[in-house]
């Protein structure tokens, strides 16, 4: 039996922590070692992420961590880093919300139409897919001088390591992997005039990612040899893997920053239909895939708090829960509210354009907003069920979002579902049993799962009300 814990490093859009945990087959036990903010830089027009400042956050992390059996990265899907020749890092990656790739999709769509891109790489239309930012960046100097590219966990394990791979849950995030073979989708690519040759081979889950380098371990206090693990490197694919189902008929929602509201499918669906409803076939663990949908999720409230410089969520969910339900609803899915600036504004104006009142105060633009990610979730799942022709009768919640109890109760009620809520930490703790089943401590994906189902703290909310206010509020975003 491992004596020592292995470690998770967990990056967010707003902050990277450092987890360990315990695992033995029949307990598991997660203890934060470090948390530091993940700050984007905007300079001149552009958004970037400060790369620098997470990887010395990592090695902050590990060195409050101490010694680990083995660690493995996640972070967010579809950025990355270029390398020149020299393996140096071409500047700062660019932030999926940065706005240069806002109309290349169409320039990408006159030599690969949307429809046969789909049923290739069974990937919704996203500006931020790796794609359209490489479209976007085909003419410049940067592009052109690079050798390799890395996704940003890749980018990491490459810096802790000094060896190179694509892991495979996030390369399909990419729009250039063929959720069929599991391979890349070479011809597409081709055609869309990407040189796959700037990814390292794929490696999957589960896979070894090679071993802390020597300078690491100084700057880290750690002794070697460490081993480094190839998880789920893509955090939705993590937090998937964290979902404790016990039962066949389930639907997930990873909320945080985003809410990804769907399915796990053993296919991918790539029909007109699918494609129409913008889901998509991301890559999971065991042959598994994420069918779902991305939903603007919390970044709306956390955007409005930017705004309002107020940082106390906790009074804003209160005056929110005893604020009039229902009173105005966005829709939460909509692209118009992915970049940052201005939310409350934004919200506003969207309630205004479908003939609904604006919200007048803080409690009311927060319950408007918990209604409409409710709401939001409520189409996810219908929509995903009937295109997938599968039952759901009971959701699940993991990530951030499972700690607020008021999008928790909504969400049931708009569901008409039973909602089960926790583990909050599902990244980590994803990231964590994938290292602990290479090792051979936990089984596969249901011995996982029962696992977290004995040992995590989980909240049950039942159904309340009369679903027919969601159906009508459903009308009001959807017929405008
Ligand atoms: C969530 C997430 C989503 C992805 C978005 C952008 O953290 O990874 O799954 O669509 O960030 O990368």
């Amino acid at each position: 039996m491992p004596e020592l814990p292995y470690a998770a490093i967990d990056l967010g859009a707003s902050s990277g922590r450092v987890m360990t945990a315990r695992v033995t087959p029949d307990t598991l036990t997660l203890t934060e070692s470090h948390r530091f903010p993940n700050r984007p830089v905007r300079t001149g027009n552009a958004l970037q992420w400060d790369i620098l400042a997470l990887y010395a956050g990592v090695l902050d992390g590990l060195r409050a961590a101490g010694q680990v059996r083995s660690l493995g990265i996640d972070s967010w899907a579809v950025d990355f880093g270029l390398l020149d020749a020299d393996g140096r890092l071409l500047g700062n990656p660019f932030h999926y919300r940065d706005t240069r790739t806002e109309h290349i999709a169409e320039r990408v769509w006159a030599t690969v139409p949307p429809s046969e891109l789909y049923a290739a790489t069974g990937i919704q239309y996203a500006p931020f897919n790796t794609l359209y930012q490489l479209a976007a960046a085909r003419d410049t100097v940067q592009l052109r001088s690079a050798e390799r590219l890395l996704l940003i966990p890749d980018l990491l394990t490459h810096w802790l390591t000094g060896r190179l791979g694509t892991e495979l849950t996030n390369a399909s995030t990419t729009q250039l992997i063929d959720p069929g073979t599991r391979d890349w989708a070479h011809g597409t690519a081709a055609r869309a005039g990407i040189d796959l040759g700037l990814f390292p081979p794929l490696r999957r889950p589960g896979d070894p990612a090679g071993e802390l380098l020597p300078h690491v371990l100084e700057e880290t206090g750690l002794t070697g040899p460490v081993p480094v693990t190839t998880v789920a490197s893509h955090d939705t694919a993590s937090a998937v893997v964290a979902v404790p189902a016990t039962t066949p008929h389930f639907a997930y929602i990873c909320t945080g920053t985003w809410s990804l509201a769907g399915l796990e499918l053993t296919e991918p669906v790539r029909t007109e239909e699918s494609r129409a409803a913008n889901f998509t076939n991301e890559l999971g663990v065991d042959g598994t895939v994420r069918y779902l949908r991305n939903i603007m999720g919390l970044w709306l409230l956390q955007e409005c708090q930017r705004d309002w410089r107020e940082p106390d969520v906790t009074a804003l969910l209160d005056a929110a829960a005893r604020a009039e339900p229902l009173r105005s609803v966005v829709d939460a899915g909509h692209s118009d509210f992915l970049a940052p600036g201005g939310m409350p504004g934004r919200i506003a104006a969207a309630c205004r354009a479908t003939g609904q009142p604006e919200p007048r105060t803080r409690a009311e633009t927060t319950r408007c907003i918990l209604d409409s990610l409710a709401l939001a979730h409520r189409r996810a799942v219908m929509d995903a069920a009937r295109l997938a022709d599968r039952e759901v009768d009971v959701v699940h919640i993991v990530g951030g979002g499972a700690r607020n109890a008021l999008l928790c109760q909504l969400t049931a009620d708009a569901c008409g579902l039973p909602v089960v809520a926790g583990p909050a930490e599902a990244a980590a703790l994803g990231n964590v049993l994938v290292q602990a089943r290479a090792d051979g401590v936990v089984g596969d994906l249901p011995a996982m799962r029962q696992l977290l189902a004995a040992t995590q703290p989980l909240a049950r909310y039942e159904p309340r009300g009369d679903r027919a206010a969601w159906t009508a509020a459903h009308v009001r975003v959807t017929t405008s």
